[in-house]
């Protein structure tokens, strides 16, 4: 059985779908991000870098002790060798997808984590302190990311060339933000076709489930994303 450690982000919803779409049982174990939980290493399964997700494999292929893997690119990783699914072996496509799984964890993972953060929280830490520039910057970057998938999936289906963790990777982030569907048609194109597909709606589901957590957690007056932060408060 898996663990996953959990809160409401793209980055756990990946590791949902991954689980969803490879049929892996699995359990949920919620981390509450509010309460600092993630600084304790045995709420995370042992893991080290104070951040969500982590799964924890108590039955890994080897046959060896349980194993925690923290990172969601490489719990993609993990998963897909141990399901067999959506990232091939042979050499060419196996690299096609981990290009753009790490291109994910790299580039539309932090940069999108840090427009919303400035958008959305930044005026609520710092009052009074002008977002302009940093607003600015990752807008552009953040455009910049969502041209690089728009002319890629106006070439290939999926960004790997068939369906695979890399379009799980960055399934969650981009339906988090907005990408300007209509200036994006192949990305909108591909965003559909990902969002219909059933274990990308259960995952969906289920995440919506805890939603309240974090709704619970904002009126608490906590910020999020709270990027070791937790003890900042918001201010309106
Ligand atoms: N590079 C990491 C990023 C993980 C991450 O930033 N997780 C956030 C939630 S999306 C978190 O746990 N934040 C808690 C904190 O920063 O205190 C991954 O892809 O797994």
């Amino acid at each position: 059985m898996i663990e996953l450690y959990y809160s409401s982000s793209p980055n756990v919803l990946k590791v949902m779908i991954a689980l969803e779409e490879m049929g892996l049982d699995h359990v949920l174990r919620f981390v509450d991000l509010s309460k600092g939980e993630q600084f304790d290493p045995a709420k995370l399964a042992g893991s080290p870098t104070a951040k969500v997700p982590v799964i924890r494999d108590d039955r890994p292929g080897d046959g060896g002790a349980p194993l925690t893997v923290f990172e969601s690119g490489a719990i993609m990783e993990y998963l897909a060798a141990k399901a067999g699914r959506l990232l091939p072996t042979a050499p060419r496509e196996r690299i096609e997808v981990m290009q753009w799984l790490n291109w994910q964890v790299a580039n539309l993972g932090p940069i999108g984590g840090q427009f919303w953060h400035f958008e959305r929280f930044a005026d609520r830490l710092e009052p009074g302190t002008d977002f302009t520039y940093p607003r600015r910057r990752y807008r552009r970057m953040l455009n910049a990311i969502w041209d690089v998938m728009n002319r890629r999936l106006a070439e290939a289906e999926f960004l790997a060339g068939a369906y695979s963790i890399a379009d799980i990777a960055c399934i969650p982030w981009v339906r988090y933000l907005d990408f300007a569907p209509s200036e994006r048609p192949a990305l909108a194109r591909w965003h559909d076709a990902i969002s219909a597909r059933p274990a990308v709606e259960r995952a969906y589901r289920k995440s919506a489930a805890f939603k309240t957590e974090y709704g619970r957690n904002e009126r608490q007056g906590v910020a999020y994303p709270f990027e070791g932060l937790a003890r900042h408060t918001l201010v309106s």
